[in-house]
């Protein structure tokens, strides 16, 4: 069963019902400035897949953050693309759209997707922003101006190096400092960025490396005052990770557990976990994660904005959902230049010395597209349009 969607996205309607003209997705492939490593893969480039959303001669643009490979869940910017194409863009094409529930009830009936539809429902509100000449923060009630950002340092090869990588960006004014972790680079590294920087806000993420039977091994980081340790048992747990709970005085924090409001709500109820990092591509889009935004305000659970290494187009979506006032702790939400060379936004995403960026306040999502260089770095177009 489902949740009922908050009223406030219920009422996030178009100034009139949009007849869509079309759908499309677009491939782009930029490089990253340094590879990213996690417990799952590394990568030196994102492929980036943007939405693209017509009507009332206006577009409107998401994106979807599915990986090239099924690692941090099942989809992929393949599989986006089919479901995309074979179901959920003709169930948008088919009659005008009135509202994000409206979007968000032709899609439901698929199941599963969530990165696929996201694209679409982020697209959705883009568009609508544009319509009614306002930015998104407005439209789903986010009262802050600036949100509070962290970084997310991958594995490196060397402590030596991501020392060095901890010093840099404390330097560049970041709130908190997340590492990821697995196996064999986790007691030991954090034991060395704590010595060095003893009151800092510091937090792991594990991205599912470890079972139950690790629990005495994690505990190992219980002294070391962690702000959380994310997702650090199965993508789809929640009974083990309640377990664990018990087990250890850091707070856990679920990542790819919590797919929809739903399993938010029954983490809550199991006491899987003491926050929540609500990704907007994850959880399947605006409505989903103004659900579990207000769910877990409601329950006094502190949420924050996770990122997928997206372009500008993908953050500028997450500086609105951060904007909401639940998101009480330091996003993924990283300037542009710490993932791209160039990014595919204007003027690209930075992060003032306090560790805070601005939320976009010009309509839809706010910020102007840099679109001589996304066709420079085009790899692909697909275009939907209704057929009967
Ligand atoms: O700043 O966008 C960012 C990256 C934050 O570490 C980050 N993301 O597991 O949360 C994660 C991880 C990730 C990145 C997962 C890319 C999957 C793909």
């Amino acid at each position: 069963m489902h949740t009922p969607l908050p009223t406030s996205a219920r009422q996030l309607a178009a100034p009139a019902p949009v007849a869509l003209t079309g759908v499309a997705v677009r491939l782009l492939r930029l490089r990253l400035v340094r590879p990213f490593e996690t417990s799952f893969d590394r990568i030196d480039s994102r492929l980036i897949m943007l939405t693209r959303l017509e009507g009332e001669g206006v577009q409107g643009w998401g994106e979807i953050v599915a990986l090239e490979e099924p690692l941090f869940s099942y989809e992929t910017v393949d599989t986006a693309r089919q479901i995309i194409k074979r179901h959920l863009a003709p169930a948008l094409l088919r009659g005008p759209v009135t509202t994000l529930d409206d979007v968000a009830s032709r899609l439901r009936r698929f199941r599963g997707h969530p990165m696929a539809k996201a694209g679409l429902e982020l697209a959705w509100m883009d568009l609508v922003g544009r319509l009614r000449q306002e930015p998104i923060t407005t439209l789903i009630g986010g009262p802050r101006p600036r949100v509070n950002v962290g970084v997310s340092l991958g594995i490196e090869p060397t402590r030596q190096a991501l020392l060095a990588l901890v010093d840099q960006h404390l330097a560049l004014g970041y709130q908190r400092i997340k590492l990821k972790i697995k196996p064999g680079w986790d007691v030991d590294v954090v034991d060395a960025v704590r010595q060095r920087h003893p009151s800092i806000l510091l937090s792991v993420d594990a991205n599912a490396a470890y079972t139950l039977g690790d629990a005495a091994h994690l505990r190992k980081l219980d002294p070391f005052n962690l702000l959380m340790i994310e997702q650090p048992l199965g993508h789809n747990d929640l009974v083990d990770h309640a377990r664990l709970q018990q087990q250890l005085a850091t707070p856990l924090c679920l990542d790819e557990s919590i797919v929809d409001v739903h399993s938010a709500g029954q983490a809550l109820q199991l006491e899987s976990c003491r926050m929540i990092n609500i990704k907007i591509g994850r959880v399947g889009g605006y409505s989903e994660a103004l659900a579990i935004h207000d769910l877990c305000l409601a329950a006094g659970i502190p949420v924050w904005c996770g990122g997928m290494l997206e372009s500008g187009i993908g953050r500028a979506h997450n500086l609105a959902l951060a904007s909401l006032p639940g998101f009480t702790l330091p996003g993924d939400i990283s300037a542009s230049a710490r993932y791209f060379t160039r990014d595919i936004i204007v003027p690209p995403v930075e992060v003032a010395s306090d560790g805070t960026v601005a939320v976009p306040t010009r309509p839809g999502l706010g910020l102007d597209l840099d679109l001589d260089y996304m066709t420079q770095e085009t790899v692909e177009i697909e275009r939907f349009e209704q057929t009967t």
